[in-house]
């Protein structure tokens, strides 16, 4: 299905402005205006984005409590164990605030649950299992907010609770009738007692940006800890050293979990992408090594992405996210390097595994497709791995461009099925669920993503009604998907200081996407010509009034044809970037899509 092209609209006269003001082309002045940026000052603080720009960890609600709690408990030799997660973002929280305790000479341990027979979150028998191994302070990190009924396990069992998370919290009303007494209701939300509570979005939350991930909330408490403990706001050489790392180990959580690049998120990864560099553990060295990145001039988000999380990733998809965070918090280079082969390896039988259940999940996809333009698909198979159907699921939904959900059938067919959701722009998965969960054992999650388990006997009603549910609230246009083209710009208009201004705009990704444009009268300059092992890509050189560039499309093989066929001018929409090539560098751009011109 072609992509219709949605071009951002713009004022020629405030264009003009910024671009005299701040002296910057007009087509970044132009990317500025589209991302909210309206004056000079603005300009400068984001191109800028400098390290002073995040906010005091005082302010963050909640981090000065748990602090002083921790501080009390390291001095009466309390032992703290921190609750993590198995996932990028919590393996580098957990990562962040285990360093940070054992820095400030606290007994710490952590807990991080097994993603394939735990799940995620806080639970009973971790708890117990805790509690008996003589933990006295549970820190959780990047979950807990919704743990209403184990916050309360927690308690019973004498442990001391303190909270840190990013997630939504438990809606009141969705609580059992037993639950209810044992919540602090705040408006329409119920929040579990703890003794703090550390968490960037709440309700009735004044703090500024609710948009930070589990990882950079941990980073701030870490902050307000090595303040408090310096009794000011200058810390001491060992923890400036330790904040640099955990600034590092943030960007790695931030951009792992596709939290919009704005605001302290972009200050966060702008500067961490620096400090993975230059102030590395002996982990993130090897695993850049291992990854080959140890080569490159820099780190960018696409490494993070598509290099370094995924790998941390894999290690929690097959169950072994403890050696992902060893491999983050080891002092020995010897052992960072076996434990980074380790998990390459593992990363390796996660793309296989992958491979299997998209092939299989793709076939039975295509055929509900054609049975069905316009609703939701719910795919299940015996034995898929459920490490990897949350991949599989977002990938079927960008292909398809529709919500998704697999479910992973036990392969005896006792244990219930494991699902996984992801979603478009535009439909909220998370509600799409609440609405079907008489179907559902459990589930949990947010707009774009979601996790559930059913009974096998449930899933031809529940696929009915979830169906039905996205039929109700998808129209066949949001079925269709989307280009968002930022600007029009000439050929002629790119010239290098004017790519490099754009690429200032970095670090790009989810909520400030590396910037597409658009021009017309376009011809192909020369035949295109398939690149790749397999020939996937394709290499183009593209004219316009007498300017020529060079330009790739990644995944745009079968392009080839249609190109060679369409003998007019055509339309181009691309980003461009900088080439770096043997210490040369020059524009290029990477074509996202085209058309002919005059239909
Ligand atoms: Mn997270």
């Amino acid at each position: 299905m072609p992509k219709r092209w949605r071009i951002a609209t713009y004022d020629p006269a405030r264009v003009a402005a910024l671009e005299r003001a701040a002296g910057i082309p007009a087509v970044v002045a132009q990317l500025l205006l589209g991302r909210g940026i309206c004056d000079c000052d603005g300009a400068r603080a984001f191109l800028d984005a400098k390290l002073s720009g995040l906010r005091d960890p005082e302010e963050l609600p909640g981090a000065v409590r748990a602090a002083e709690l921790i501080h009390a408990a390291i001095r009466d030799g309390r032992r703290i164990t921190v609750y993590g997660d198995y996932d990028a973002d919590g393996i580098s929280a957990t990562a962040i605030l285990l360093l940070c305790l054992r820095l400030l000479g606290a007994k710490a341990a952590y807990y991080i649950p097994n993603r394939l027979d735990e799940g995620y979150g806080l639970n009973h028998d971790a708890l117990r299992t805790l509690a008996a191994g003589g933990a006295d302070v549970v820190v959780t990190v990047d979950c807990g907010i919704a743990s209403v009924a184990e916050a309360q396990t927690a308690r019973e069992l004498g442990l001391t609770l303190i909270i840190t998370d990013h997630h939504r919290p438990s809606v009141g009303d969705s609580l059992r009738e037993s639950q209810l007494p044992l919540a602090e209701r705040v408006g329409h939300t119920a929040l579990p007692y703890a003794a703090a509570i550390v968490h960037p979005g709440l309700p009735q939350s004044e703090y500024p940006f609710p948009g930070l991930c589990g990882a950079a909330v941990a980073l701030k408490l870490a902050w307000a800890l090595c303040q408090q403990a310096s009794s000011a706001k200058r810390v001491g050489e060992a923890m400036r050293t330790f904040l640099m790392r955990a600034v590092g180990l943030a960007a790695i959580g931030t951009v792992a979990d596709v939290v919009p690049l704005v605001d302290e998120n972009r200050i966060l990864v702008r500067h961490g992408l620096n400090c993975l560099r230059h102030y590395p553990t002996p982990g993130i060295l090897a695993l850049e090594q291992v990854a080959g990145l140890d080569k490159k001039p820099a780190i960018d988000c696409e490494d993070v992405a598509f290099a370094i999380a995924p790998r941390l990733n894999a290690a929690g998809r097959l169950g072994q996210a403890p050696l992902a965070l060893e491999l983050l918090i080891t002092d020995s280079p010897e052992r960072a390097r076996k434990l980074a082969e380790f998990i390459s390896g593992l990363n390796e039988q996660r793309q296989t595994l992958e491979r299997s259940v998209y092939r299989a999940a793709n076939r039975e996809a295509r055929q509900e497709c054609e049975r069905n333009c316009r609703t939701g698909l719910v795919l299940c198979g015996r034995g898929w791995h459920p490490g990897v159907i949350g991949i599989v699921a977002g990938r079927l939904a960008e292909e398809y461009h529709r919500p998704v959900v697999l479910i992973s059938l036990d392969e005896l067919g006792c244990k219930p099925g494991m699902g996984s959701g992801r979603s478009i722009n535009g439909f909220d998965l998370h509600q799409a669920l609440a609405a079907c969960d008489r179907h559902l054992l459990g589930h949990g999650g947010h707009e774009m993503a979601a996790g559930l388990t059913i009974e096998e006997a449930a899933i031809g009603a529940f696929r009915a009604e979830f169906c039905a549910y996205v039929e109700r609230h998808l129209s066949l246009e949001d079925c269709a998907a989307e280009l968002f083209i930022d600007a029009e710009a000439p050929l002629v208009a790119l010239t290098h200081r004017t790519v490099q201004q754009i690429e200032s705009l970095a670090p790009f990704g989810h909520g400030n996407q590396r910037p597409v444009l658009c021009t017309t009268d376009v011809r192909l300059a020369e035949p295109p010509k398939r690149i790749g092992a397999t020939g996937r890509h394709l290499a183009l050189r593209f004219e316009q009034h007498g300017v020529s560039l060079r330009a790739v499309a990644f995944g745009g093989g079968d392009w080839e044809h249609d190109l060679i066929e369409a003998s007019g001018p055509i339309a181009v929409a691309f980003k461009p970037v900088i080439n770096h090539f043997r210490g040369r560098q020059t524009v290029e751009m990477h074509l996202a899509d085209w058309r002919c011109e005059g239909v």
